[in-house]
């Protein structure tokens, strides 16, 4: 039997943690098809003409071709949450609905960029093209950039177990799946700042969601980063 869907990307990119997390709360199958960035294959940009990842295929409406694909995280996640309601990902409340989307968006957009485009690829780019990883970038984020981002959350949490009302929504998934992509390489960040945004964190971090992609990523990561980086 065909698995009903497949995942184009990479275990390291935390749109598609984002995407893994949301399939494996609503206990969806899937499989994960690997596509490198930059410079995705032909076959990749005619259905992602963006090039970049993740692209879900809903195999029920296509096996193939552009048919049967949803690219971006964001329509990625709202598109299951439609299909599969249970458990719900978005709040019902219009306002608490409204400042979910915006959480997912302060992940997507600020955090990804000081996380993803400051520390992760300076570091990781560069190792696998054999260079040394780019520390002085990597540090200037970690101890510059990334603080004011987690000084909002930690006001947003206000102490709470759950960004947006008492259950997991698509907020706690986005803005976990970013602080991951900078554990991975240097580790938590100062639970004596930010004591509420750590906690959720590592709550979220262990929760069984997030489970296949950290041993995807724990695994790729083994021989090329065998200790995290002191960026303090
Ligand atoms: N808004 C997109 C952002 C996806 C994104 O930027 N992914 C990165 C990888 S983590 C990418 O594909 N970048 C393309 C590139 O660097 O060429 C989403 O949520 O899926």
């Amino acid at each position: 039997m065909t698995t009903p869907y497949i995942l184009y990307g990479s275990p390291f990119s935390p749109f598609q943690r984002k995407v893994e997390a949301v399939l494996a709360l609503k206990d969806l199958e899937y499989e994960c098809e690997p596509v490198s960035i930059p410079g995705p294959p032909d076959w990749y940009r005619n259905i992602n003409p963006l090039g970049s990842i993740p692209t879900l295929r809903d195999t029920s409406i296509a096996s193939e071709g552009v048919e049967g694909t949803i690219c971006d995280s964001s329509a990625i996640c709202a598109y299951l949450d439609k299909k599969h309601p249970a458990p719900t990902l978005y709040p019902d409340d219009p306002f608490d609905y409204g400042r979910a989307l915006w959480l997912e968006e302060y992940a997507d957009t600020g955090m990804a960029r000081e996380g993803g485009m400051g520390l992760f690829r300076p570091i990781i780019f560069n190792l696998f093209q054999g260079k040394a990883p780019d520390l002085d970038t990597a540090r200037t984020t970690w101890n510059d950039k990334l603080p004011r981002l987690y000084d909002y959350l930690e006001t947003q949490l206000d102490g709470r177990d759950h960004y947006i009302g008492g259950e997991i929504s698509i907020a706690d998934i986005a803005i976990a799946s970013q602080i991951y992509q900078t554990d991975m390489l240097a580790g938590l960040p100062d639970a004596a700042k930010w004591p509420a945004l750590v906690s959720h964190y590592e709550s979220m971090k262990a929760h069984a969601a997030f489970a296949r992609n950290r041993l995807a990523c724990e695994k790729m990561l083994t021989k090329l980063v065998p200790k995290k980086f002191d960026l303090n």
